[in-house]
């Protein structure tokens, strides 16, 4: 059995695609055959088509990471362009069976589905499904067993199979990502670090995340071993600037502590950066993570109104935002606010008080962003729907944001002028986004490291 996995990611600054490098290691563990094609590294993307299909692979898979930018201000449909590669392929093999897999394809399978004219999907996580998949086709058996997979039945309905998440047994002995299955070195030059994991899943439920549907909704957990030796590994090629991907990394609290001390342990030449909750984010925390190369705090707060932090699901208030700032600052961590302005029952008040404790607590740096994306299956979309304020049958699929209707017309000029009298703030009104703009790949080609505030601080002054 012959695979060839695609990655469709073609966004700059590169992100390495670390989903398809655990399936790489995961296969070729399995003894199949597995070559990835990478369409983020390539200019002659048609030359990179035809390559694999002169390969004849048995199965065809395609990562779909990102279906848009999810910013209502900075809005950008990526889905076109993907379905554009996958009808290509289609013409080039039109035999050869075609799997849709990633974290964009999971948020709505059976529209994509349909677009793409792909066989078959994997929702959630692709290890498991996609090896019993290949070795179910292969073996010509039926497919429909097979668990987190969407396939057609012989009426030609659509069928989504329950998802199955891994268990911490079974994570723990996943190989290391195939970092000779793609050009990492690339990746980390042009896109400025290097991806890890210390869990997945998230057992919190906030209004409007999808994370939880992604990655199921209880937590796996990596031991801290598992996890140093990988960042070792890593290490060992030179690669010592990490991302951490995981849904928050300081919860739960008692691991992330233990993530840290292992890494302290070793004293590896490391600096990192990982999405935090301000829960439990205190002096014992942050002088752990400072001590063991952590080189900033984005903090996922999304408003500092307590009122707000409750519609939301939020599992902390302002007291725990306000604590894990000055605990930030006494370890000389820098950190930002990412808050994010239009829940329903935001009002200029409420939007106000975030404003108010920005200018109280003063991170390094914060973003503000407005509007939220709606997906199907968050508390937010049936909360919407419940209320009369949105259609069930919308398929979301295309950008489709909601923006508190509470709030005046004149909300997003206070946004943009508040961010612009204030150096630390960007707004998505006014500011580049670090992770979609190509511009960013010279600063990293130069070396530049850090988190998106430092990214944006350099490039205003280079
Ligand atoms: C960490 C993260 C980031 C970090 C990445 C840092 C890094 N070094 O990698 C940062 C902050 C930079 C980032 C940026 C962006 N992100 Co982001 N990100 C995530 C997050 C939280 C985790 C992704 C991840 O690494 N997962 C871990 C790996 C192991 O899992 P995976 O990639 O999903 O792969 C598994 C499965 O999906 C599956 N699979 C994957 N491919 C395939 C293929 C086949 C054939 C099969 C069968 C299975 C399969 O198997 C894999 C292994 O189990 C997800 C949300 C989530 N919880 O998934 C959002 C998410 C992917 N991001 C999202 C978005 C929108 C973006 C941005 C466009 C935001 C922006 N406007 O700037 C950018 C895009 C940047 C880029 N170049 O692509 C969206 C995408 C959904 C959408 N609407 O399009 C998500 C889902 C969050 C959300 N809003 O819901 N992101
Ligand atoms: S916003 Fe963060 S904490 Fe809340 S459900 Fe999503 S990943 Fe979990």
């Amino acid at each position: 059995m012959k695979i060839a996995l695609v990655n469709a990611n073609t966004i700059q600054p590169p992100l390495s695609p670390i989903g398809l490098l655990y399936l790489a290691a995961h296969l070729k563990a399995k003894s199949i055959t597995v070559e990835i094609f990478d369409l983020c590294l390539e200019t002659d993307i048609p030359a990179v088509l035809d390559r694999l299909a002169q390969g004849r692979p048995d199965l065809i898979g395609v990562s779909i990471r990102n279906i848009d930018s999810t910013q209502m201000k900075l809005d950008h449909y990526f889905l076109p362009g993907t379905l554009e590669i996958i009808k290509s392929l289609r013409l080039r093999c039109p035999r050869t069976p075609l799997v849709l897999g990633g974290a964009g394809f999971s948020l709505a399978p059976f529209d994509i589905m349909e677009l793409s004219g792909a066989d078959y999907g994997v929702v959630g996580e692709g290890e498991r499904a996609l090896h019993e998949l290949a070795v179910r086709l292969s073996g010509n058996q039926d497919v429909s067993p097979v668990a987190s997979l969407v396939y057609r039945d012989t009426q030609g309905r659509w069928h989504l199979n329950p998802p199955r998440n891994s268990d911490e047994r079974w994570l723990e002995e996943l190989p290391f990502q195939d970092l000779e299955a793609v050009n990492y070195r690339h990746y980390y030059e042009s896109g400025g670090m290097a991806s890890l994991q210390t869990k997945r899943g998230c057992a919190l439920g906030c209004a409007y995340c999808t994370y939880p549907l992604i990655e199921g909704r209880s937590y796996r957990l990596l031991s801290p071993r598992r996890i140093v030796d990988e960042m070792e590994a890593f290490v060992d090629r030179g690669f010592t600037y990490f991302h951490f991907s995981d849904s928050v990394f300081n919860v739960p609290r008692e691991h992330a502590l233990a993530v840290c001390r292992q890494i302290i342990a070793r004293a590896l030449p490391v600096k990192w950066h990982a999405y935090m909750s301000p829960r439990g984010l205190d002096d014992e925390m942050a002088e752990c993570l400072a001590a063991a190369g952590n080189d900033g705090v984005p903090l996922g707060i999304d408003s500092c109104s307590a009122r707000m932090l409750q519609a939301l699901g939020k599992d902390f208030g302002p007291p725990d935002i306000e604590r894990a700032a000055a605990a930030c600052r006494k370890q000389g961590l820098e950190f930002s606010f990412n808050i994010l302005f239009g829940a329903p029952g935001e009002t200029m008040n409420t939007a106000e008080e975030s404003l108010r404790a920005i200018d109280d607590w003063r991170p390094t740096a914060a973003f503000l962003t407005q509007g939220i994306r709606i997906y199907r299956g968050t508390p937010l979309h049936q909360r919407l729907i419940s209320e009369g304020k949105l259609d069930a049958s919308m398929r979301l699929l295309e950008p489709h944001y909601y923006l508190s209707e509470e709030l005046p017309p004149d909300f997003s000029d206070r946004i943009r002028a508040y961010a612009l009298s204030r150096d630390f703030v960007y707004s998505d009104a006014n500011a580049k986004s670090p992770s979609t703009n190509a511009e960013i790949v010279k600063l990293y080609r130069r070396g530049f490291r850090g988190p998106c505030w430092r990214v944006l601080r350099e490039l205003s002054v280079s």
